[in-house]
């Protein structure tokens, strides 16, 4: 039965449906009745496994595709009116050209077939940050995660009455053929279409579609910003909570920073950390003139591997009951999950890898998928703050961008000001490592960390970066950090985790005029003696390393910087490519 008489969504349902030819229209109204009985479908179909009651209450297990494990960036496509539009970062094609194809591969693909149609929120439903949308898809599975990674259902069509404001999805796994694969955006049109995957990153269409491409076209629009960013609270002995936003490329240890438990002692003298956010950030003005910002999502995404008792315990809690783990290794012993960097060893017993082949871990491959994923709800976890649940946002008192950089960035700086520091932004970049690709030490550029996810000209979003800066009385400052500095002998010369408290309580001293700092040819830096370095192990000689500046190194990424920004020829703001002269000459032989 329908929920609404939206005619937008109506039209949506009717048009998908005469396209598709399902046998049967869903609509989810998020009673737990109703996902319960999909739960036990996709167990009887496969879909699921169901794991061990006991120690996993709730929990289920899911194998994709084995070609359909990762976000397909070379797929994805901004479909604005004009290539322009959509900048040279981004996948482009004509709007109708695209639809014609699209409409081609969806022909039929749901016969025989159920089709179900989900309202889901990005926000707290009814708060002023919250936005709507209707993904129409053919999978269970997507209707049970975004059932975590959102807030569904009748209350959500009720709050949108009538309203035309609503960003409409169609997503069909199709066959699943990789050569037909395509997620796609239509900003004028507020409508994304993915088909061909199943895959999380690709088909959650509320994540990384909706709340980043969709979103910061929106944004740009109203006078807002939607950021690939964590938000995390930080309470001082003093009580008060202070926030901060960051973003960072992966495998920068962006979900350990969000949940990130303070030293030993900094925890006897009362700090304590708060989740708002892990991935996605929304920020607008406040009427303070401060910046505000809500995570809009309702559950992590997270990578699995690597997430253990002693690297994230937080990440681990969190997926301890009501969660869909994907492409982890199974004990069929007693139906629990492993993947690498849970523990040492995998665990005895019958398993299974991620492609549900008996595997002991003796060959050398690997269990768990690299990409393998769980999908949790945020309230699960441990220091999940109390502000996400109100969805009214926390002022922010920093923005901090990051990277891997072996050599060039210092552990913590501070911009001069807010050009600056969307200078620092727009020019983020990482370092790869040996884990992730074959090439070690290449650099990939990855602006504000939204290279994959801007869905607009990337020069013109660093415009309305500027633009916002004039809009904001109150800022946040902007610092950019590096955990990863390594001595000659490609050592880490920081400890990282707990111990990145130590400069986030510089960063908040900065904020709230607490404590100095040295000027330098690229911001503030901290004078060594104003990190807190007790109990962690670290000496202020090491410190003092970690904060130099390597003039070759900074050469190299001028040119870098330099070679990146001509791709946007007339259209990179003036401030930017003032920015980098002044660097350029700071740092000339
Ligand atoms: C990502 C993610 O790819 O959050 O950034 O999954
Ligand atoms: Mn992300």
């Amino acid at each position: 039965m329908e929920l609404t008489q939206n005619p937008s969504v109506l039209e949506l349902v009717r048009k998908t449906a005469e396209l598709t030819t399902p046998k049967e229209i869903v609509w989810i109204d998020g009673s737990e009745a109703q996902l319960e009985s999909l739960r036990k479908i996709a167990v009887e179909t496969g879909e699921l496994i169901k794991l061990n009651e006991e120690k996993l209450p709730g929990c289920y297990l899911n194998r994709s595709d084995v070609n359909d494990v990762a976000r397909v960036e070379g797929r994805t496509f901004i479909c604005s009116r004009t290539r322009e539009e959509a900048g040279p970062t981004n996948n482009w094609m004509d709007p109708d050209e695209m639809k014609a194809k699209l409409h081609e591969i969806l022909r039929g693909a749901m016969a025989g077939r159920t089709m179900y149609v989900i309202p889901y929120a990005m926000g707290v439903i009814g708060s002023p940050f919250a936005k709507y949308g209707i993904e129409v898809t053919d999978s269970i599975y997507v209707v049970l995660n975004m059932a975590i990674m959102t807030r569904i259902g009748t209350k959500v069509l009720d709050a949108l009455g009538d309203s035309s404001d609503v960003i409409l999805g169609v997503h069909s796994k199709v066959t699943l053929d990789p050569e037909n694969r395509y997620i796609v955006h239509f900003p004028e049109e507020n409508k994304i279409i993915s088909v061909n995957s199943n895959y999380g990153g690709n088909v959650l269409q509320g994540k990384k579609c909706f709340s980043l491409r969709i979103a910061s076209v929106l944004g740009r629009r109203e006078g807002w910003l939607a950021e690939h960013m964590l938000i995390l609270g930080i309470q001082n002995p003093k009580g008060e909570v202070r926030y901060v936003t960051g973003a960072f490329p992966s495998a920068c240890g962006k979900t350990n920073l969000a949940m990130l438990i303070p030293p030993e002692g900094y925890r006897k003298n009362g700090w304590k950390c708060w989740t708002v956010g892990d991935d996605i950030a929304w920020l607008r003005v406040g009427p303070d003139g401060r910046l505000w910002a809500v995570n809009p999502e309702n559950g992590f995404f997270g990578v699995a591997p690597g997430t253990s008792q002693k690297s994230n315990p937080n990440a681990l809690a969190s997926t301890s009951k009501n969660t869909i783990f994907t492409n982890v290794v199974l004990n069929e012993d007693d139906m629990t999950v492993w993947w690498e960097g849970m523990t040492k060893q995998p665990p005895k017993g019958h398993l299974r890898n991620w492609k549900g082949e008996v595997w002991d871990g003796s060959d050398g491959t690997r269990g768990a998928h690299p990409n393998s994923r769980f999908t949790a709800p945020a309230e699960n976890c441990p220091c999940i703050s109390e502000e996400f649940f109100k969805g009214t946002g926390v002022p922010i008192s920093a923005i901090i961008f990051g990277g891997r950089r072996a050599k060039t960035a210092p552990l913590v700086y501070q911009s001069r000001d807010w050009a600056h520091g969307v200078f620092v932004g727009a020019t983020m970049a990482s370092e790869t490592t040996a884990a992730a690709t074959g090439a070690v030490g290449v650099v990939r550029r990855d602006p504000m960390a939204m290279r994959p996810f801007c869905g607009y000209n990337m020069a013109d979003y660093w415009q309305h970066w500027l633009d916002m800066g004039e809009k904001l009385p109150n800022a946040p400052k902007i610092f950019n950090v590096n955990w990863f500095r390594t001595d000659d002998n490609g050592r880490f010369l920081w400890p990282g985790f707990g111990d990145n408290l130590r400069v986030l309580e510089w960063i908040l001293k900065r904020c709230f005029d607490e404590v100095g700092a040295d000027e330098t040819v690229i911001g503030y830096e901290p004078k060594p003696e104003d990190i807190n370095l007790d109990g962690s192990g670290v000496t202020v000689e090491t410190l003092r390393a970690l904060l130099t500046l390597d003039a070759e190194s900074w050469r190299e990424n001028c040119a870098g910087i330099r070679e990146y920004f001509e791709q946007f020829g007339d259209k990179l703001p003036h401030e930017l490519r003032e920015e980098l002269e002044a660097l350029e000459k700071a740092f000339a032989e």
